[in-house]
């Protein structure tokens, strides 16, 4: 038996966002997201047709649910501001409605000794943002910036951690290249410069903290997947190469050190997608390398080199760089239908020490979602036995790599408590807590018990 010792000041707690926990969607001033808006159009597009109201309701219940965190071993929570919470418009007046819960939430957070991380925008675009063009519009851009600046403004005193973004990638792929979020687009160079703003807006957001004198950190929240090949065949590792440049290096080089891949530039002149620049772009990228890393890691990508000829009357997709390889005897989540490989953790860290400069990161979001828990619980509480291997068999990888130098500072699970989610709304339950949504009613799982364990000891036998 092992104990994998971590540091004692090492951060545990669990992620959430605003969208997928508060709930009061369209109460005391909240303008709708785009995901209020989706909803309304075309409720069908969500599991069970239940749409983003239906969530644990953070916003009425945060102050027991942040005894619950307590209780759990939280020293740290991260979610998110909703901007159409606080400016409901996008740019212009600010919601004090908002700006009381926040200030309440970031206060209870306090008093109870758990850091808050904040994040500005976890996916949840305001809808009067999408209907100026939303990320595809410069001026969206100029109205975010506005909005982090509101944000360090009044909540900065007691925010010492900030996140631009979560996940950046994932309002590109899922709304604009592969129909399954708001706006549906589907189209690759519009793809192209929604990523390109984004970073820019993240740029500026970063030098707008670093001016406003504030003494915290600022960072991104990165969604990073590394790419395995089938083989050592120089074509499926040119694959892997390519949908590591598409899917991880298109954030993470601008974020880190400042700067696009230069192969990622010259393939977007050769396929004339190469977004719209303004000169002086490449200083505000600069201005914004981060000074923290969060890394939300679900699964690997398994990739080959392309079999069939691109069809060039079809869109242009990052698929016509490699194709998915689906290894023989690979472990899965078979209910989200991801695949479980613990040591790609261990991968994106010692990629982080090796070839970023060992920036400070932590690992921000990883989880298991599962369906139909109901059928594990016993004496009132879910066995979920599948989710502490899972964290575990994660967490041996974190040690290791911590082990060997890599500058990881802490563990967040996905989630706190069941939430909602996108398009699968409850299809999976990710939570340390098991939520009762006609209740409300909460329960701690068997999860949640183990982890108060593992943060009040710093580890755990295995
Ligand atoms: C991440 C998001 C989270 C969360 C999680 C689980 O990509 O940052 O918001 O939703 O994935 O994924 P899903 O809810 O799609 O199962």
């Amino acid at each position: 038996m092992n104990f994998y010792q971590f540091p004692t000041d090492f951060w545990w707690g669990s992620a959430s966002s605003a969208a997928q926990s508060e709930g009061a969607s369209q109460r005391d001033g909240k303008a709708k997201s785009i995901w209020d808006h989706w909803f309304e159009q075309s409720p069908s597009r969500f599991f069970d047709e239940v749409g983003p109201e239906d969530t644990s309701t953070f916003y009425d219940h945060f102050q027991s649910d942040i005894k619950l965190m307590k209780q759990l071993g939280h020293n740290s929570f991260r979610t998110s501001i909703s901007w159409s919470r606080l400016i409901p418009d996008g740019t212009g007046a600010v919601n004090p409605k908002a700006v009381s819960f926040y200030r309440n939430m970031i206060a209870e957070l306090k008093k109870a000794e758990i850091e808050p991380f904040i994040c500005l925008f976890h996916f949840d675009m305001p809808l009067a943002m999408q209907q100026k063009g939303g990320w595809e519009n410069r001026e969206v851009v100029d109205a975010y910036v506005q909005y982090a600046k509101t944000c360090f403004e009044l909540f900065g005193q007691d925010v010492h951690l900030w996140f631009t973004f979560n996940e950046p990638i994932v309002p590109v792929e899922q709304g604009y290249l592969y129909d399954a979020h708001y706006p549906n687009v589907v189209d690759f160079r519009r793809a192209v410069q929604v990523a390109y703003h984004t970073m820019l807006a993240h740029a500026q957001a970063v030098a707008c903290y670093r001016d406003s004198g504030l003494d915290g950190q600022i960072g991104i929240i990165l969604n990073l997947t590394p790419s395995y090949p089938r083989s050592e065949h120089p074509a499926d590792q040119k694959a892997a190469r390519m949908a590591d440049l598409l899917f991880n290096r298109s954030f993470l080089d601008p974020a880190v050190l400042g700067v696009y891949p230069k192969e990622l530039a010259q393939l977007m002149a050769d396929y004339s997608v190469a977004p719209h620049r303004q000169d002086g772009d490449g200083a505000i990228l600069q201005a914004g390398k981060v000074d923290v890393l969060g890394v939300n890691y679900y699964q690997p990508r398994r990739v080959k080199a392309r079999l069939n000829a691109i069809n060039p009357d079809g869109p242009m997709m990052p698929e016509w760089f490699f194709d998915a390889y689906e290894m023989p005897g690979r472990k899965m989540n078979r209910h989200r239908g991801w695949e479980i490989y613990e040591k790609g953790i261990y991968d994106i860290l010692i990629n982080l020490k090796d070839n970023y400069g060992n920036i400070p990161c932590y690992v921000s979001e990883n989880g298991m979602g599962v369906e139909g828990e109901d059928r594990f619980i016993q004496d009132g509480v879910v066995q979920d036995d599948y989710r502490i291997d899972f964290v575990r068999e994660h967490l041996i990888w974190v040690h290791r790599a911590i082990q060997e130098g890599a500058n990881c500072l802490g563990y967040h699970l996905w989630t706190f408590i069941d939430c909602w989610s996108w398009a699968n709304a409850y299809k999976n339950r990710y939570g340390f807590i098991a939520l009762d949504l006609k209740t409300q009613q909460r329960t701690i799982k068997k999860s949640g018990q183990w982890i108060a364990k593992v943060a009040s000891e710093h580890g755990f036998e295995g």
